[in-house]
């Protein structure tokens, strides 16, 4: 038998069952792994982390972009950084109100595999007219995009170790928060509470994001395949508060049909358990 391992901590390890690998090479940024399994569809991993699997990769990507509309149901222009799987361009892309995506990812094989073995996140994304898709660093291509030019930036990133660091630093908040325009939401993979090390990342992520938004606040979701299941995404905003402003009759109106994501589930996921909130408190 065929055992997928992953270590989550320290102490502790998570498997899946597989049938086959499908594809394994090494791209000039990261290890990638495809592999077929029952419980959970086809999955891969990058460094040998979970990143997509087709069982609940709707959770992942509904509470990644959903969030963001129905607090700002005008949302026109968005930036995707990462997010090479094609998960949260085609849940933007159902916006028929959007008119520019940009999708910044570093690895092009990432995307290129994914067409390949997993069309239920990349199918279709890259034929919309209305993508722009571009293989760099997310860093490098926000440090020389022009002022207040999205309404929506999404960071769809790995840990910050390896390639995904850069995305995890105040130099990069603070361009995001110049190339978003005056109502601008910044959305980003916040990492977990729950294992030290993962903590550690989602306290001086918020540190980092509070210094420079107006608006900073975390939400969580949960991800039966990521170390836990207990993980966080982070909104912030130039000026929308979410709670206090989401629109959950205008987003109705788009008449999307969610998996996931609801409205009521929207105001839920900013509540947070008390030794959360203490861990993003702490000096
Ligand atoms: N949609 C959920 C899948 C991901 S994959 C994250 C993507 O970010 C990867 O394809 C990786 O190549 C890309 N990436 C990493 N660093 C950069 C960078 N500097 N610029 C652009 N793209 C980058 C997210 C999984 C989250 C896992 C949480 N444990």
């Amino acid at each position: 038998m065929n055992w997928y391992t992953e270590q989550w901590s320290n102490d502790c390890k998570f498997s899946i069952k597989y049938n086959k690998v499908l594809h394994s090479e090494k791209s000039a940024y990261q290890q990638i792994d495809f592999y077929q399994g029952d419980e959970f569809g086809t999955f891969f991993t990058l460094d040998g982390l979970m990143m997509v699997n087709e069982k609940d990769e709707f959770i992942y990507h509904d509470m990644i972009v959903h969030p963001a509309f129905a607090t700002n149901p005008s949302i026109k222009k968005v930036l995707i950084i990462g997010g090479g799987d094609g998960g949260t361009a085609r849940e933007v892309l159902r916006y028929k109100t959007v008119e520019e995506v940009v999708m910044v990812e570093i690895d092009e094989r990432v995307f290129r595999l994914c067409q390949k073995y997993l069309p239920i996140t990349a199918k279709g994304v890259e034929e919309d007219s209305r993508m722009q898709l571009r293989f760099e660093d997310g860093l490098a291509y926000v440090k020389n995009a022009p002022d207040e030019s999205f309404d929506l930036i999404i960071v769809d990133s790995t840990d910050p170790i390896s390639v995904g660091e850069g995305l995890f630093t105040t130099a990069f908040y603070q361009e995001c928060y110049r190339v978003l325009n005056k109502d601008g939401i910044l959305i980003n993979q916040h990492e977990s509470p729950y294992f030290a090390e993962d903590a550690s990342h989602m306290r001086r992520a918020h540190k980092k994001i509070k210094s420079i938004f107006p608006i900073a606040k975390v939400y969580q979701y949960h991800m039966p395949t990521y170390p836990s299941g207990h993980w966080l995404f982070g909104f912030a905003s130039k000026t929308y508060d979410p709670i206090k402003d989401i629109q959950a009759e205008e987003w109705e109106k788009f008449g999307l049909k969610t998996k996931y994501y609801n409205t009521d589930l929207h105001v839920g996921s900013f509540c947070l358990p008390t030794y959360v909130k203490e861990e993003l408190e702490r000096d």
